[in-house]
C-alpha cells in the first residue's frame, strides 16, 4: 500500500482536464448560458442531437505536448483527463462504441498522444471514467426528463460488462496510474459493484490508485475506510473544498475548477486569481493533501488564455519558492 502510493502522496499538485463533446457547445444552450460538461442533461438535449455533435468535433489545435509542458512547468507532477463523462461520449478510439473519437473528423488518438507526452516529460497519467453513462443503451436509469428512451431492453449487468471491457482497454492501451471514478451516486450502482469494480482494476493492473468514488456514494468527502468496513478506494475526493482540517488519517486529493465549470464555458470570466489558486496549493500540501487543478480545453483544443496564465504564473511562483 505504502509503496504503491508514493509517488502519489509526493506529487502535491495535479491537472485535472474536463474535454469532451461539450467544449463544443461551450456552456450555452437554446440562451442559457450557465451550461458546461453537464449539457445534455441541464439543457434536456435530446441522444440523437447531442450525437450530432460526433460531426463537428475537430480539436485541430489540439497539441498533447504543448499540454502537458504547461502542466509540468505549472509545477504539477500529474494529469488526470476524463476518457469519457457523463455524456458518455470516449476520447480514445475504443472497439466497444461507436460514441468515440474515431467517429468525428478528428480521428486520432487523444489518449494515446497524452500517454506519450506525459511519459515523455516524466508527469503520471491519470483518467477520470464516468460509471453514469447518458449514452449507452444498457445504462440505467434513463433521465427523467428522457421520455422518448424507453428502457424496457436495458440490462444494467450488460452495461458494466461493456463499461469492464473499455476499462481493460484503457489499461493495457494506456496504463494509467490512476483510475478516477465519479458518477457513482445513481441507485444502480452498488456497494457489491464498487468492490467488484476496484478487484477488476487491480486484476490488470496490480499498482493502479484507485480515487473513493468507485464505491457506492462517497461516504462524505473522506470516503475512505471507516474502521471495520470495507470502503473501497485508496483517497478521498473532497470536490471545490480545502477540509478545514485536512481528512486525518487518510489520503485525499481536493479537486476544484479555476472559473465556476469543469467543462468549458465561454462565458464564465469568474477565475481565481494566481495568488488564491497559489495559496490553496499552499493550504491543501500543510494539510497533506493534493491539488488537482482543472482546466476546460475549448472545441478547437486549446486551453482558455487564462487559464494559461494562471498556470504559467504558478509555475513561476513555484520556480522562486518551491522546493523541486
Ligand atoms: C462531479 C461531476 O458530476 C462533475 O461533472 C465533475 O466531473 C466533478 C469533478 O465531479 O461529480
Amino acid at each position: 500500500q505504502d509503496q504503491r502510493m508514493e509517488w502519489w502522496r509526493d506529487a502535491r499538485f495535479g491537472l485535472f482536464i474536463h474535454w469532451g463533446l461539450y467544449s463544443i457547445p461551450a456552456g450555452e444552450w437554446q440562451g442559457n448560458t450557465n451550461h458546461a460538461e453537464w449539457i445534455r442533461h441541464t439543457a434536456h438535449i435530446p441522444l440523437e442531437t447531442y450525437n450530432q455533435y460526433t460531426d463537428e468535433f475537430n480539436p485541430t489545435e489540439f497539441d498533447a505536448d504543448e499540454w502537458v509542458k504547461m502542466a509540468k512547468q505549472a509545477g504539477m507532477k500529474y494529469l488526470v483527463i476524463t476518457s469519457k463523462h457523463h455524456d458518455g461520449f470516449c476520447l480514445w478510439p475504443s472497439d466497444q462504441t461507436e460514441f468515440d473519437v474515431s467517429s468525428t473528423p478528428f480521428d486520432r488518438d487523444i489518449m494515446g498522444e497524452l500517454k506519450e507526452a506525459c511519459d515523455k516529460h516524466g508527469l503520471k497519467f491519470c483518467m477520470y471514467h464516468s460509471i453514469m453513462d447518458w449514452h449507452h443503451p444498457d445504462y440505467l436509469p434513463r433521465r427523467e426528463w428522457e421520455k422518448d428512451r424507453p428502457a424496457d431492453d436495458a440490462d444494467y449487468d450488460r452495461y458494466v460488462t461493456y463499461m469492464k471491457a473499455q476499462l481493460k482497454e484503457l489499461i493495457e492501451r494506456y496504463d494509467p496510474a490512476v483510475l478516477w471514478f465519479d458518477g457513482e451516486w445513481e441507485g444502480t450502482w452498488t456497494h457489491e459493484r464498487g468492490i467488484d469494480l476496484d478487484e477488476y482494476c487491480r486484476s490488470l493492473k496490480p499498482d493502479i490508485i484507485v480515487n473513493n468514488r468507485v464505491d457506492k456514494g462517497r461516504r462524505g468527502m473522506a470516503g475512505l475506510n471507516a474502521e471495520g468496513t470495507d470502503w473501497r478506494g485508496d483517497f478521498g475526493t473532497p470536490e471545490q473544498e480545502i477540509p478545514a482540517t485536512g481528512v486525518p488519517g487518510v489520503d485525499w486529493e481536493s479537486c476544484m475548477t479555476m472559473n465556476g465549470h469543469w467543462g468549458y464555458n465561454k462565458l464564465d470570466k469568474n477565475f481565481k486569481s494566481t495568488t488564491d489558486l497559489v495559496r490553496k496549493l499552499i493550504d491543501i500540501a500543510s494539510k497533506g493533501g493534493n491539488y488537482l487543478l482543472n482546466v476546460g480545453p475549448m472545441a478547437n483544443g486549446e486551453f482558455p488564455e487564462e487559464s494559461i496564465e494562471r498556470l504559467a504564473e504558478m509555475g513561476a511562483w513555484m520556480d522562486n519558492n518551491g522546493d523541486s
